[in-house]
């Protein structure tokens, strides 16, 4: 079995025990790295005034995990500029939040050549390399120019445009081209793949030919699906900790015989949370009669601070959940609590067991694992409803959720109700289908897929 390295924006710290905070993502990928033996190798999270490529190591048996520093004017203009005000916003839909400036290409092609010279020589002959999302597309090219002559695979996390959008980023052939450095290039979904195939024939005088085999000039690569799965054992064994449990208390103790809707995402404008509230609120407004007996939870812990478009969002969340809770909210009932912090996993496990209706409803998400997770914490006796956006990479494979339009309050506020009012024999059957699915292509199971593919990949001979 080949080494593997893998390459991403952030690394998972290493040692963080059973009671660690690790993601599904992170989870799977220290499982292949300790299979296999490997480098984990990205961004400390850390800056020093100026760029030494000094890599600090740790190490736990076959893995070690290899982390640098960058500089303010890296972080300003790959991670919140290119990455964050440029790629996220397009790749998502919003061209509108877009920002497109040169100095975030120059910062983000800088970085790309620091990953580059920094983790070339830590790569041996065999090794299977595997890049990891938008903040990293030149990384191959930049390797192959360094000589690296390895099975090279990327996978994007994130949605793929449609073509009309994307071509709006003025480097839009660049970036695309860069992709050609792979061998394998994967997607969450099948429509995403398809935009790709899309802008390759029409932009780039690209083929695609069988077995997901896409050609531009001499260069082909193997475009694959490969939808993320979570640590499905593993949360499932999360949601029956006491720690799981206590969580499941406090939210029922604290809201006796109240049925809880619940919502955590990470604090982003692609994850729906207005378009949600709203929802919500007419619900409450359409419902007089259900006032009192349900109440929200939306856990949203702040990210990307630093970029004014999450600072907005953040703003206007907090408008709108004190408009919901003075309009609604009774001196013994508050109908949204709103939440801007992380839980540890059995926590935020017995959080999603202990409510009837988990609320999933991103504009645009290139695949969403907090449904998987709400699906995986359910008593399997009595569990809640999925409302499931079907603009989310997830809606693909959990057809037996409750799938609406996260922009129409009238499809969320129906959705409500009739989650809420489902018997139960139907909650089982729809449960059982959604954990069937979430169980048989869990993370490892992605992971297996995406290294099997590289594996089988005919090397950069081409
Ligand atoms: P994200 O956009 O971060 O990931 P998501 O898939 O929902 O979105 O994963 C979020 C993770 O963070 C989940 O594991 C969730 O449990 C955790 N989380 C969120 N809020 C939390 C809180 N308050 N406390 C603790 N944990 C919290 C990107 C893409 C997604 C894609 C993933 C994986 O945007 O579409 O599914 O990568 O490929």
């Amino acid at each position: 079995m080949k080494r593997l390295v893998v390459i991403s924006n952030r690394v998972q710290q290493l040692n963080q025990g059973p009671g660690g905070n690790q993601g599904g993502l992170a989870v799977a990928l220290l499982a292949a790295l300790k299979e296999r033996g490997g480098v984990w190798f990205g961004w400390s999270g850390s800056t020093v005034p100026e760029f030494t490529g000094e890599i600090a190591y740790e190490h736990e048996g076959p893995t070690t995990t290899a982390v640098i520093d960058l500089e303010p004017q890296d972080i300003d203009e790959y991670y919140n500029g290119f990455a964050n005000r440029t790629l996220w916003p397009l790749f998502h839909y919003r061209v509108d939040l877009t920002e497109f400036e040169r100095d975030f290409e120059g910062g983000y092609a800088r970085v790309n050549h620091r990953f580059a010279d920094t983790v070339a020589p830590l790569i041996e002959e065999e090794d299977l390399v595997w890049v990891h999302d938008y903040h990293l597309v030149p990384l191959g090219g930049e390797l192959r120019r360094r000589g690296v002559a390895n099975r090279l695979g990327f996978f994007l996390h994130i949605p793929w445009p449609p073509t009309d959008l994307l071509v709006s980023l003025p480097s839009h052939r660049r970036l695309v081209e860069a992709l050609f450095a792979y061998d394998v290039v994967g997607f969450q979904t099948a429509d995403w793949l398809e935009n790709f195939r899309h802008y390759v024939t029409t932009q780039l005088d690209g083929t695609v030919g069988e077995d997901g085999l896409v050609t531009v000039g001499d260069r082909t690569i193997r475009a694959i699906p490969a939808p993320i799965g979570i640590e499905t054992a593993e949360f499932e064994a999360a949601a029956q900790t006491q720690a799981a449990a206590f969580a499941r208390d406090r939210m029922y103790m604290s809201a006796t015989g109240r049925s809880l809707i619940v919502g955590v995402d990470r604090l982003d404008y692609s994850k729906g949370l207005p378009e949600r509230f709203a929802g919500y609120e007419r619900f409450l407004a359409q419902h007089p009669d259900r006032r009192g007996l349900v109440y929200m939870l939306q856990i949203a812990p702040p990210s990307r601070e630093k970029v004014d478009t999450y600072q907005e969002i953040r703003a206007a969340l907090d408008g709108l959940s004190g408009r919901i809770n003075g309009e609604y909210a009774d001196i013994d009932w508050t109908p949204l609590r709103y939440v801007n912090k992380g839980y540890p996993r059995p926590e935020l496990a017995g959080v999603y067991r202990a409510a009837r209706v988990g609320l999933v409803t991103p504009l645009r998400d290139g695949m969403n694992l907090v449904a998987k997770e709400f699906v995986a914490a359910q008593d399997p006796r009595d569990p809640g409803v999925l409302i499931l956006s079907r603009f989310a990479g997830a809606a693909a494979q959990m057809t037996d959720a409750v799938l609406v339009n996260p922009y129409s309050a009238d499809e969320m506020s129906e959705a409500i109700l009739r989650a809420l009012t489902m018997p139960r024999e139907e909650r089982i059957r729809r449960w059982e289908s959604l954990i069937d699915c979430v169980r048989r292509e869990d993370v490892h199971w992605w992971c297996d897929l995406f290294l099997d593919a590289l594996e089988d990949a005919d090397v950069a001979a081409v």
